[in-house]
């Protein structure tokens, strides 16, 4: 039986990052897919009174919001550990993961991977240029800060991948697929390296929409 149940979508960057953590782990896990339109059913509502995803369930304990899951997995599955030792390092690891929340995902995150590839991929949507357009500077100031943040370290908090690079990657994945990437990408050499470097990993690669996809299929 799966020690783990992550109750998420194939598309979602914050499912993706725990289950890709999950992976890291070497841990034994479930994914257990809602259904398209059930965010607000009363059965998901009772497990996440905000109507979102990912939800995990380990044994009777059933925990949401993705930071406090990441956190709670590295408690529990202490190795490998994702969070470094030192404080300033681990400081900085929190740091990035409240900017991929707050100024990553919200307002620019949610806008430019919404309009470009969850409505049309999912919905049959065509992008509104405008709302992305309205989205654009607040997007170059975050990409910058994050490169900035990034500096010429392998990983955002030093030598070793830590949980921030497991909240981020999937969440830049989604500008890589959309053509604002050209722009936001290009002026920052060490963000698509990082990238380049996330991606390629096993836990990033077991994790992809079209592998997830496949498991939800089989679930
Ligand atoms: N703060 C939440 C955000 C989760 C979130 O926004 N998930 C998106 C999918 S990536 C969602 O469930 N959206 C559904 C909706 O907004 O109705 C977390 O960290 O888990």
């Amino acid at each position: 039986m799966s020690e783990f149940i992550v109750h998420s979508i194939p598309g979602s960057p914050f499912g993706r990052a725990v289950l890709a953590t999950l992976e890291e782990k070497g841990a034994s896990y479930r994914l257990a897919p809602l259904a398209p339109g059930t965010h607000r059913s009363p059965e998901h509502l009772a497990r996440h009174p905000f109507g979102r995803v990912p939800v995990m369930e380990h044994g009777s304990f059933s925990l949401y919001e993705t930071q406090a899951i990441l956190r709670y997995l590295d408690r529990v599955l202490p190795s490998p550990a994702l969070t470094p030792d030192d404080p300033k390092a681990a400081a900085r690891m929190d740091q990035l993961m409240n900017v991929n929340d707050w100024y990553l995902f919200q307002g620019v995150g949610a806008v430019i991977g919404f309009q470009r590839v969850v409505g049309p991929r999912l919905m049959g949507l065509t992008p509104d240029e405008k709302a992305i357009e309205a989205v654009m500077p607040k997007a170059r100031a975050v990409f910058a800060e994050l490169a900035l943040l990034l500096r010429e370290q392998p990983y955002f908090a030093g030598e070793v991948i830590s949980l921030a690079d497991l909240l981020l990657a999937p969440h830049i994945e989604f500008f890589t697929l959309t053509p604002e990437w050209a722009e936001l990408g290009a002026q920052h050499a060490n963000l698509v390296a990082w990238h380049a470097r996330m991606e390629a990993r096993p836990s990033l690669q077991a994790t992809t929409w079209a592998r997830l996809s496949a498991m939800a299929k089989a679930a």
